[in-house]
């Protein structure tokens, strides 16, 4: 009888082009969080867009929710080596986010920050043009509290600690500002396809 498991870790010739280096599939959803699950209520969730300390723009969870929705499915790949192809999401693209704030980009840098205290630094560049947005569905249902709900950052293409879960704003800083792992010897950017793992990678 052929298991899935006769044939390990080894890809298919299409799986193995999908995958980047050092990654290997999986079928799980691996839950990895830098401390405990905080309890975030959709009732006094906010998201808060700033400029340094000064903040442009400000929603509670009724009025994001009336903002504009898309829907992606993405391969999301994470540090400590697991991949995991056609994720589905559905949520608020950055730009709309940023259409909807009604701003220019002051700057080209953000820093994500989260209700656990944890944040993530992404350029501008990585999180339009339809590359990132902020999820509150995951295959079809509200994100879980354990994967970041009610809602997380999304940026696919980067390793995914920099997909920040319980996600309530993004900042424009002067400079490209490290965030809570880039401080603790992750790589400053985090190419999944360059194995941009750790500083200096
Ligand atoms: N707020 C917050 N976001 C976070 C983390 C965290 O500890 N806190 N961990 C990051 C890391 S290292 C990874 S790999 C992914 C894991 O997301 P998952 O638990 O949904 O798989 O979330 C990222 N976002
Ligand atoms: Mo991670």
């Amino acid at each position: 009888m052929a298991t899935r498991g006769f044939f390990g870790r080894r890809p298919s010739a299409d799986d193995a082009a999908r995958l980047p280096p050092g990654q290997y599939k999986t079928e799980d959803f691996p839950v990895l969080s830098a401390g405990p699950t905080p309890r975030v209520q959709t009732d006094t969730w906010s998201f808060t867009l700033k400029h340094g300390p000064r903040p442009l723009a400000s929603w509670d969870w009724q009025a994001f929710n009336a903002l504009p929705k898309t829907s992606v499915m993405r391969d999301i790949h994470c540090v400590t080596k697991w991949s995991k192809f056609d994720t589905k999401w559905e949520g608020v693209s950055i730009d709309d986010l940023l259409a909807a704030a009604g701003v220019e980009a002051p700057t080209g840098f953000l820093l994500a920050h989260s209700f656990d205290g944890y944040s993530t630094n992404v350029p501008l560049a990585d999180l339009v043009d339809g590359k990132a947005m902020v999820a509150t569905a995951y295959d079809g249902r509200p994100i879980t509290a354990d994967h970041g709900g009610p809602a997380r950052l999304l940026v696919p293409h980067l390793y995914f600690w920099k997909s920040a879960k319980w996600v309530n704003g993004l900042q424009f800083t002067e400079r490209d500002e490290p965030g809570f792992w880039e401080l603790r010897g992750y790589h400053i950017y985090g190419d999944p396809w360059r194995e941009q793992r750790f500083t200096g990678d």
